[in-house]
């Protein structure tokens, strides 16, 4: 559980090869930048950093703002899957929280799958996504190519992916235990595989109609009951653009500074969260950290930070090796 201090370990993917904009590259060393590790230690947690997984060649591009190699940035982002999802793993079983830092949404392959192949059959693992996309696009349904739109697609072991993206990712997840949460961009045949799965769509004008506090105690409610591991994939462009500049595929009609809070706040309360990702964190667009800066802080509301700022009680600090 998330509600006491304990050992969260950082993991960097440094890279943006499944994204059609570059720059979420340099998003792990934002986030540090922003102070990440020091407002976790500031809640009482223990923090490893492992720095970042690269990519092993530079992404080239033969023109100034396109032309990169689809075939050689596919195989990027499977190899960093791979790696991710090893690093991961390793974390998991050593007892530690991992905090994956993309790194554009791909990565997520990596790291969700890492959770699930640590949960086993051992406990269910139930996936929040929080995003202005529900990243659920296969190569047959998306418009664009770019895969950090389809890592949901793949996870869920939808067909249209071929042998090629073989992989410990490939239909780990049961669609029935994922929640789309912030969604406001979803394609066309992208939504009428959502809806044919029965996967949970949180859209904007769910939480405009009916509030965070109650979609989000529902939702709790549901991991609890299941004793689910809650793996968060926080997206950026969940937030609204005008809190949130710094990502390369804005949306507006996100989450306010205060709803994106409160989810985290709950998020934490609950005990439920296991893991982490924070992704397509885009510095090159950023406004002058405002955009790190509003993640490190919602990581830290994730990870115990309250506005009254309560001390954990004398039974809740332990050391763990
Ligand atoms: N749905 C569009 C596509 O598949 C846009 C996806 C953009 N994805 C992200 N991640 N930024 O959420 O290309
Ligand atoms: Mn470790
Ligand atoms: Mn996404
Ligand atoms: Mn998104």
């Amino acid at each position: 559980v998330s509600a006491r201090p304990r050992r969260i370990d950082l993991i960097g993917i440094a890279t943006a090869s499944g994204a059609s904009v570059r720059g979420c590259g340099m998003g792990p060393e934002s986030l540090r930048v922003a102070g990440l590790v020091e407002a976790l230690i500031d809640l009482g947690h223990r923090v490893a950093d492992h720095g970042d997984l690269r990519r092993p060649r530079p992404d080239v591009s033969t023109h100034p703002s396109s032309g990169r190699a689809p075939e050689q940035r596919k195989a990027d982002v499977l190899d960093l899957a791979a790696r991710t999802s090893e690093a991961g793993m390793t974390i998991l079983s050593e007892g530690c929280l991992p905090v994956f830092l993309g790194g554009d949404h791909s990565i997520a392959m990596g790291s969700v799958s890492a959770v699930a192949r640590h949960c086993g059959d051992e406990r269910p693992v139930h996936v929040m996504w929080i995003d202005a996309h529900a990243d659920y696009n296969t190569p047959l349904t998306s418009p664009t190519g770019n895969l950090h739109g389809m890592p949901l697609a793949l996870l869920c072991g939808e067909p249209g992916f071929d042998d090629s993206f073989a992989g410990p990712w490939l239909g780990r997840i049961d669609p029935r235990n994922v929640t789309i949460f912030g969604a406001r961009s979803i394609d066309r045949d992208e939504r009428k595989l959502l809806q044919s799965r029965g996967v949970d769509v949180v859209d904007m004008r769910k939480i405009d109609q009916l509030g965070v506090v109650a979609l989000m105690q529902k939702l709790l409610e549901r991991v609890k009951t299941a004793g689910a591991h809650m793996h968060v994939s926080l997206d950026l462009d969940a937030m609204d653009p005008s809190i949130a500049p710094g990502g390369g595929t804005l949306v507006p009609g996100g989450l306010s500074y205060r709803e994106a809070h409160l989810i985290m706040e709950m998020l934490h309360d609950s005990g439920s969260v296991g893991s982490l990702d924070v992704v397509e964190l885009n510095p090159f667009l950023d406004h002058g950290g405002q955009s790190a800066t509003l993640l490190v802080d919602l990581a830290a509301s994730l990870f115990g930070r309250s506005i009254m700022g309560e001390e954990p009680g004398p039974m809740e600090f332990t050391t763990e090796a």
